[in-house]
């Protein structure tokens, strides 16, 4: 069975492109669930936003997440980056119990340039993260161009840890 994660890149096969995806945890080793995906998604990273601790959005209580966001440039499809992510939550043992609910590890597909999806199961660009700090704030140090000028959320408290590598 191949791989879902790799392509063929012969000629003719699409070209790389930039890719942004959300990572968030809020249980267990939140920092190691962020660094072994990233260590997992390879050399095809190019930038790592710092780390930011995050109130909870949404459902039920549940504790402060670590968040950060992720610069790819890759040829990898949409749906094969989607089942990528899949498989570094499978990684992380996360169970699916709560919608919104605590999570050792979330990889969402924020954005790919020039890609529009709107599919119930693959949405891109994503269609909640314009309105959430926890996105927003971490795009804005690896994709300030997808950030719209002024830009803020009042009330949604996000604090600034530092780079992923210093953060314990
Ligand atoms: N799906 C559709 N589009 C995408 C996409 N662009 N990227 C589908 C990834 N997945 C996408 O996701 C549910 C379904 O979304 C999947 O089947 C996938 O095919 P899920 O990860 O199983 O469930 P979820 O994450 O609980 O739901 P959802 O709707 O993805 O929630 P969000 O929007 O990801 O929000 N608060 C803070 N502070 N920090 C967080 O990181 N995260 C969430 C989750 C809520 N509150 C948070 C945080
Ligand atoms: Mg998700």
């Amino acid at each position: 069975m191949s791989d879902p994660g790799t392509e063929a890149r012969g000629p003719g096969s699409a070209p790389s492109r930039r890719v942004l995806l959300g990572l968030g945890s809020n249980l267990g080793d939140r920092v190691g669930h962020l660094r072994g995906a990233i260590a997992a998604l390879g050399d095809e990273v190019v930038a790592t936003s710092d780390v930011f601790e995050t109130a909870p959005v949404g459902g039920p209580d549940q504790g402060r997440y670590l968040n950060v966001v992720v610069a790819m440039r890759t040829a990898v499809g949409a749906r094969a980056l989607l089942a990528r992510g899949q498989a570094l939550e499978a990684d992380a043992s996360r169970e699916r119990t709560v919608r919104w609910g605590p999570r050792t590890l979330d990889v969402d597909i924020l954005w790919i340039d020039g890609e529009r999806h709107a599919e119930p199961d693959l949405a891109v660009p994503h269609p909640r993260m314009a309105e959430r700090a926890f996105v927003m704030v971490p795009l804005a140090d690896v994709a300030p161009d997808l950030v719209p000028a002024g830009w803020s959320a009042p009330g949604q408290e996000v604090t600034r840890l530092g780079p992923l590598g210093a953060v314990s």
